[in-house]
């Protein structure tokens, strides 16, 4: 769509260490050729292949993204100096992990495609993006077809679908075993969240989440064996979307076709998040931005040209296309507010700033507001202090709220945007 964009320069950026990152882990996932891996590399600004066919993608691709946040640096009247983020006049970029991986076929779950491989690439996922060729021209295995042909609404439901045959497959092998182990009559017999979190280990399944599960199914929890089939898959269906919320990326957005289906989309799915993207123009834009021909921070709504004499014929027409086709009809490339929406609307995710100097917002080395946490809605300050150190979260006295030098304590929850210090009985590093 933009063949301009292979002349703006590819960069590979070196990885943050792990330990720099926040924990919780996105998944793009969708049926092969929709855009996933267009959609990472413009979400991390990394090159891993793209291309217009089906299965590009086999190993999954690991990256770092950013979610986009106004930073409180200005409402605190201080000039800021991030250490795990960055901050652009205003606008803190915080790094969040993003995994892209292989197409997703009918009937991936029992081996067709690239089969269960991938769908256990996903296990560490505690949010989905599924990203959707809106344009209607791939059918449901990634094959190129007449633009607006194919129902992209069909795919959604498929790829749904099979994310929990896959999950119920992780459960049948040794239903009955689960059952009877529940409902032993034993002095000790196991609850059954137990039986199955230890069958889904390893998969950001908590025991909570199962109980809710078997809760909004109406099923008895303590007689797994009068659950049928049907009743499996519907606890599977209830656990997926408890614990790995999906958001909906309409690709492809600048293309004709995809405004007429992207409306029927919201229509028909008007209790789902579904966010209109074009990911080709995103890319396009951040590395444009990278190379210093454009102001763009990722999800504004326009871009400007720092100097038109550094611009090449084929830029500018690849960045006119981006206007008209994408920021003109959209107002933005839906990127951004799709990374920011897994993480603050589908996670409830919420922006907390650690400090250890509360009288001047700083770390011990006097960089003001350096690290920006990402913790969920209902989190308290004990469990920033584990976040930021296991230790600190042990050895947890009280924390300070830096806005009013006023105390709080262990049970305080966490308001976004909040500035805490945490005192604890630590030594001092
Ligand atoms: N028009 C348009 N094309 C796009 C957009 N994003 C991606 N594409 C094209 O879609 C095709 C597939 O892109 P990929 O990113 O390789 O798709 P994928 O879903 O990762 O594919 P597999 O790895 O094969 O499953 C490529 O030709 C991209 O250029 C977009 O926003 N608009
Ligand atoms: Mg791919």
């Amino acid at each position: 769509m933009f063949p301009g964009i292979i002349s703006f320069p590819a960069r590979n950026f070196a990885e943050r260490k792990s330990d720099d990152l926040q924990r919780m882990i996105t998944g793009i996932i969708g049926k092969p050729n929709v855009g996933k891996s267009t959609f990472f590399n413009a979400a991390t600004l990394l090159n891993v292949p793209v291309a217009n066919y089906p299965f590009t993608t086999i190993t999954p691709n690991m990256g770092n993204g950013y979610i986009r946040v106004r930073c409180v640096h200005e409402e605190l009247g201080v000039k800021d100096n991030p250490v795990n983020s960055t901050c652009i006049d205003g606008t803190r970029l915080i790094p969040v992990r993003l995994v892209d991986v292989a197409g997703l076929v009918p009937g991936a779950s029992s081996g067709r495609g690239l089969g269960n491989k991938f769908l256990d690439d996903l296990r560490q996922a505690d949010a989905l993006i599924h990203v959707i060729d809106a344009s209607g021209s791939t059918d449901e295995e990634g094959r190129l077809v007449k633009p607006g042909s194919h129902d992209p609404i069909s795919d959604i439901e498929f790829v749904r679908k099979e994310i929990v045959l896959w999950l119920k497959s992780l459960l049948d092998k040794d239903w009955s075993k689960i059952t009877r182990s529940v409902e032993s009559g034993s002095a000790n017999p196991v609850k059954l969240q137990a039986a199955l979190l230890d069958k889904l280990s390893g998969l950001s399944v908590d025991e909570a989440s199962i109980e809710l599960a078997v809760h909004k199914t109406g099923l008895k929890i303590d007689k797994p064996t009068s659950w049928n089939d049907s009743d499996l898959f519907t606890f599977c269906e209830k656990l997926l979307e408890i614990s790995k919320p999906i958001l909906i990326a309409s690709n492809k957005c600048d293309q004709a076709t995809s405004k007429d289906i992207i409306t029927r989309i919201s229509d028909e799915l008007s209790g789902s998040v579904v966010i209109p993207c074009a990911a080709e123009a995103e890319l396009l834009l951040r590395r444009a931005s990278h190379a210093n021909l454009i102001s763009y921070v990722p999800g504004d709504q326009n871009f400007k040209v720092i100097d038109k004499s550094k611009i090449t014929q084929a830029q500018k027409n690849a960045l006119d296309l981006v206007q008209t086709h994408v920021l003109d009809v959209w107002h933005g490339t839906g990127v951004q507010q799709a990374v920011n929406d897994a993480y603050l609307r589908l996670l409830k995710g919420i922006v907390v700033y650690p400090v250890e100097d509360e009288t001047k917002f700083s770390d011990k080395k006097g960089n003001i507001l350096p690290d920006a946490r990402i913790m969920h809605q209902g989190d308290t300050a004990k469990d920033l202090a584990f976040k930021v150190h296991t230790d600190l979260g042990n050895t947890f006295l009280y924390a300070i709220d830096a806005r009013t030098g006023l105390r709080v304590g262990a049970d305080y929850v966490l308001k976004n945007n909040d500035v805490l210090k945490i005192v604890s009985t630590a030594k001092k590093g």
